[in-house]
């Protein structure tokens, strides 16, 4: 049913888009797909892609979708087979796993539609293997993820138990922050008692935190890849009673873990400002489309966030940054012919 009811809401909003396609208008359409609406994080970078259009919208027309699971891979290779059926002229993708869309990425390509990967990178070794070249836009999380475990290493001792609860395996930006984790901790000589995914979300990861305080009862930290699984970590930290002994880290920097930097309930974050990742995707695929560029990857910033940060006792390092690449900044905001398909994930705090 949910199915059924997303396709639906995509095709109504590709009817009522404000001119979609070649046959309406001569606005190239470009269509951005995300994962999961119910994360914070990609409702941030819908509202910025909006603002975007908002402010330009003699050049393109918008069409905005995402997933109701982060992991409901089938659904997302639904939406860019549909975008293909529609004709869009460029899709921005952030996809939920960076091998199973490299596939239908490629069909999107030989149907003559310019793809530009964000947030998310493709698989290189896929990619070659299917023959395709498609840039990608989006930050280092290896060094972000680093970033936060130096700062968590300031706090412990050496030889400190920690644990990391990584995002969906087959992510290449799980696999990144998972390895950004690990040079830290290693590094700042701590020993990393277990590793297993949270698969980005709340629930799963208020589980996974739950039995590795059970199982280490020495633990002391827990390494969360998105900031949705540092939500359920510190519910289980607090469920546990161990709230002055288990530091708690996350990355994204949404709004729903600013409470807990602010108590202390989660120590660090990082921020990899997703109303402008979508919109630098948005810009790259535009100057594709009018020949000015051949797709070059841009690097996207990330930067630490902390309590000190969100007080302004510390300079978000890097911040008004541009990205390297040469897109325009822009703001969040609302507007566009957009849809979000989007159910508001259960809350475990
Ligand atoms: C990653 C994004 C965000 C998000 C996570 C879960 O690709 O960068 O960290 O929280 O996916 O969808």
């Amino acid at each position: 049913m949910h199915k059924h009811l997303v396709a639906a809401l995509a095709v109504i909003a590709l009817g009522c888009g404000g001119g979609g396609g070649a046959d309406v208008s001569n606005k190239p359409v470009v269509a951005l797909i995300m994962k999961s609406l119910a994360n914070e994080f990609f409702v941030t970078m819908a509202d910025g892609a909006r603002a975007h259009h908002a402010e330009h919208e003699d050049d393109y027309d918008l069409i905005v979708n995402g997933i109701r699971n982060e992991n409901d891979i089938a659904q997302q290779v639904a939406l860019v087979e549909q975008m293909i059926a529609r004709g869009v002229d460029a899709i921005v993708l952030a996809p939920a796993d960076s091998r199973a869309l490299v596939p239908v990425a490629r069909r999107a390509q030989e149907a003559g539609i310019v793809v530009v990967n964000v947030d998310n990178k493709f698989d290189d070794d896929v990619l070659a293997q299917a023959g395709a070249k498609v840039p990608f836009v989006g930050p280092d999380n290896r060094e972000g993820a680093r970033k936060v475990g130096d700062r968590l290493a300031e706090e412990l001792e050496p030889g400190s138990e920690v644990a990391i609860i990584g995002g969906t395996p087959t992510a290449f930006n799980a696999q990144q922050r998972q390895a950004g984790f690990e040079e830290a901790m290693r590094e700042a000589g701590m020993n990393i008692v277990s590793v297993q995914s949270g698969y980005w979300e709340q629930e799963p990861g208020n589980n996974v935190a739950a039995a590795m305080l059970r199982e280490y009862p020495n633990l002391k930290a827990l390494l969360c890849a998105n900031d949705n699984m540092a939500l359920g970590a510190a519910a289980a930290v607090r469920q546990s009673g161990k709230q002055d002994d288990v530091l708690v880290v996350g990355f994204d920097n949404i709004e729903a873990v600013h409470p807990l930097l602010r108590s202390g309930r989660m120590l660090a974050t990082a921020d990899q400002h997703p109303d402008r990742l979508a919109v630098f995707g948005i810009e790259l695929a535009l100057e594709m489309l009018r020949g000015e560029s051949q797709g070059e990857d841009r690097d996207t910033p990330v930067e630490l966030v902390t309590a000190a940060h969100l007080s302004g006792e510390a300079l978000v390092e890097g911040a008004g940054e541009r990205v390297s690449g040469g897109a325009d900044d822009t703001t969040a905001g609302a507007g566009g012919d957009t849809v979000a398909v989007a159910d508001k994930a259960d809350s475990v705090r």
